[in-house]
């Protein structure tokens, strides 16, 4: 039997997840967990890069690995695990930063951009930010990493050194490809609709959370800067509109142009209350799992031992072949 191929991602336990991280990632992992053997990591080791509040960041990655399977991640096909718990992350981590160039890392726009919003902590673990995760995927030999557009860079990033890597010491890494969906990559917020919805934003009304209630899903849907016309079409000069339209489709399966036909002359408060029950369709079940998930503690302790026993295996077999590659002796048994 040929062996699945493998996937490997992850989300920051860095806040409230969003619909952005929803449509744009998670939608695809449960989609894709059939036919691939997959990783789905919760990288809290990424999200100490900003300052996290010990306390907070330990409820969001509970909450985040409830999130995990209430989105219908079955941890029977895929191996769901906390990154601090498989400490060859930060070890393959550290190797991988000695084959990257700072020149490389100046060009990261998620660095400018975080470090632009955290002038008061540009530590050096936001700059590398991209080498970790680089080894967060390489330590897999994964095949296809299932990401939202703003991960693109990281990918190339992740690249780059793999093959650096392997025309030194021989093929050690298989060289990852970016998985980006077709709609849902980039959900933009709702009252900026030309910077990405992210889950540390401070403007409320910019995201959608997982877990908001239907009626506040309405109430931000219906707030959401549009423009002056009121014609759904998907344009460029239009991004309010477009990215209603992209949620619209993301969330019904229906694409652009079916949407488009459907609410022709029909005005944007007809247009936006049906985006807000798609929205609310999607949403609703998710949190009736999380609210039943969260019942079952034993049940999620399970499920993250299990994974990161099963992570740290496989994350072995390369790390210990990386090890003996660049030259380190061999542990005395
Ligand atoms: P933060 O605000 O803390 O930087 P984030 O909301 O950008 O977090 P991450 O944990 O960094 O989320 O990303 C998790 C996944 O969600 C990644 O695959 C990322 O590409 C995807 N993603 C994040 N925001 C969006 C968005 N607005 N649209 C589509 N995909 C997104
Ligand atoms: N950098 C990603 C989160 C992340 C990730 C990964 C995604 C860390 N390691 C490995 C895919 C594969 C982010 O900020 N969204």
């Amino acid at each position: 039997m040929e062996e699945k191929k493998r996937i490997f991602s992850g989300m920051q336990p860095s806040g409230m997840i969003t619909l952005g991280n929803y449509l744009g990632a998670m939608k695809n992992w449960t989609a894709l967990q059939n036919d691939y053997d997959c990783l789905y990591c919760i990288v809290d080791m990424h999200a100490i890069t900003v300052r996290q509040d010990p306390v907070k960041l330990r409820k969001q990655a509970k909450d985040l690995l409830t999130q995990y399977l209430a989105v219908g991640l079955d941890p029977e096909k895929n191996t769901i695990y906390y990154q601090s718990h498989v400490s060859q992350h930060a070890e393959l981590g550290w190797i991988l930063n000695c084959y990257t160039y700072m020149g490389e890392m100046n060009r990261m726009t998620q660095f400018k951009d975080k470090a632009a919003k955290h002038a008061d902590n540009i530590n050096t673990g936001l700059y590398t930010y991209p080498v970790l995760m680089a080894a967060d995927i390489l330590l897999y030999q994964t095949d296809l990493v299932p990401v939202g557009e703003d991960q693109r860079q990281h990918l190339e990033i992740t690249r780059d050194i793999a093959g650096r890597f392997n025309t030194i010491y021989g093929d050690t890494f298989k060289i990852p490809e970016a998985y980006i969906g077709k709609v849902g990559a980039r959900v933009m917020a709702l009252q900026e609709p030309t910077k990405k919805m992210s889950k540390s934003d401070e403007n409320k009304n910019n995201t959608i959370i997982l877990m908001d209630e239907p009626a506040v899903i309405m109430n931000k849907i219906k707030r959401a800067v549009t423009d002056s016309e009121d014609e759904v079409r998907f344009s460029e000069d239009k991004p309010g509109i477009s990215n209603l339209l992209g949620i619209y489709s993301a969330c019904t399966g229906k694409t652009i142009a079916e949407a488009e036909k459907e609410f022709a002359g029909a005005g944007y408060g007809t247009f936006k209350t049906a985006v807000g029950e798609a929205v609310v369709a999607n949403l609703e079940p998710i949190q009736q799992r999380v609210r039943d998930l969260e019942k079952n503690k034993d049940y999620l302790d399970e499920v993250i031992k299990k994974g990161a026993e099963r992570a740290s295996k496989l994350a072995e077999r390369t790390l210990s072949k990386v090890q003996k590659r660049v030259g380190f002796l061999p542990k005395v048994r």
